[in-house]
């Protein structure tokens, strides 16, 4: 396999599979899975829910597909979301819940990617002649555009058992669910128990191709599969994929705290620079935001075309740097170094 000739940091989903993973992969058994006939989806499901402490389990090719049928399952058309402002669900997902669900969303404001417990029982209203239902809240850990910021147990906790209460059900969008579990110090199912569904990706930092498992009771599940098919998402001899995702559950879940530190070794190193600020300093899972003087487009340009480093542009003078299992503490202190000189060359500009 090629080597990259750059320092990739514009994702965790940049990854691609290992030696190891595609050995696996080749010698995955499949079957026809629209025919629930692949024993190592099966066998990636039964993991799955068994890691997240759930009845089930369902194999899916994205993120952004397994937090759309959640929200299917969820709710009726014509019911009332709560959603983050900032959430992936509700930046990056294409307007999918209207499309697909036919749901209002209402959003709320984190700080630094923590959700307001106080606040949040106070919007579910209840339904009457005139109001909307509200069925659903989808929560996000960790929280990509707060910096991978991670919320901690007793705020899940508290939502959990607040929206019990009302009525309302909770789905974790948990593409990073492992990297937040990892800084928790706790196992995936202490978060996901909080939750009545969590979706993970496997193609983040697990550093599979393709991937997310969406977990949950045995009839959400159920409901869940129908949906997947109804999008086109129902996928024939994928045990291939699922092998993939079997290795990374059990080589590259760990490792992850290996990110974190790559990250809190990229902002600490980063963030005296001139012409740059670190957002979140120390980065609490495998992100690295900053605010940049000159347009993030020209400094993110700079820093590929002078020193063959890729990080994104997340707004205007906002750029994401993501660490994962594909880029090296050596690589980091490379790409730092190259950060450093661009933000210099770009404020002296
Ligand atoms: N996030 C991607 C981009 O879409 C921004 C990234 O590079 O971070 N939930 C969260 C919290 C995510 O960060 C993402 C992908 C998804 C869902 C969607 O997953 P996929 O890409 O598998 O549909």
């Amino acid at each position: 396999m090629p080597a990259s000739p750059f320092i990739d940091l514009r994702s965790d989903t940049v990854t691609r599979p290992s030696p190891g993973m595609r050995e696996a992969m080749a010698r995955a058994v499949v079957g026809d899975d629209v025919l629930d006939d692949d024993p190592t989806i099966h066998a990636l499901q039964e993991r799955a829910a068994e890691i997240m402490g759930k009845e089930a389990a369902l194999f899916m090719p994205s993120g952004t597909m397994s937090n759309v049928a959640a929200i299917k399952v969820h709710t009726q058309p014509g019911d009332e979301i709560l959603l983050d402002s900032q959430a992936h669900t509700m930046l990056y997902e294409a307007g999918n819940a209207a499309l697909v669900a036919g749901v209002m969303t209402r959003q709320f404001h984190s700080a630094a990617g923590v959700p307001p417990a106080d606040e949040l029982p106070a919007l579910v209203k209840e339904e009457t002649l005139h109001s909307p239902r509200t069925s659903l809240l989808v929560l996000e850990n960790t929280h990509n555009r707060a910096g991978g910021a991670v919320t901690p147990l007793a705020i899940h906790r508290r939502i959990f058992e607040a929206m019990r209460e009302r009525g309302a059900s909770v789905h974790l969008d948990g593409a990073r669910v492992f990297n937040a579990a990892i800084a928790l110090g706790v196992p995936a199912a202490e978060i996901a128990e909080l939750t009545d569904s969590v979706t993970f990706c496997l193609s983040k930092g697990l550093g599979c191709p393709v991937g997310s498992v969406l977990c949950g009771s045995r009839a959400f599940v159920e409901r869940a599969r129908r949906v997947r098919k109804m999008l086109g998402g129902g996928m024939r001899q994928a045990g291939v994929l699922a092998a993939a995702g079997l290795y990374a559950l059990d080589h590259n879940v760990a490792r992850l705290a290996e990110d974190h530190a790559n990250a809190r070794r990229l902002a600490s190193a980063i963030a005296a620079g001139l012409g740059l600020v670190v957002e979140t300093e120390p980065p609490a899972s495998n992100m690295v935001y900053m605010r940049t003087q000159r347009e993030a487009a020209v400094f993110v340009r700079t820093l590929k075309e002078r020193y063959g480093v890729l990080a994104s542009v997340m707004g205007p003078h906002t750029v994401r740097a993501v660490t994962h299992l594909d880029v090296t503490t050596e690589q980091i202190d490379r790409a730092a170094e190259a950060m450093l000189l661009v933000a210099r060359q770009c404020a002296l500009a």
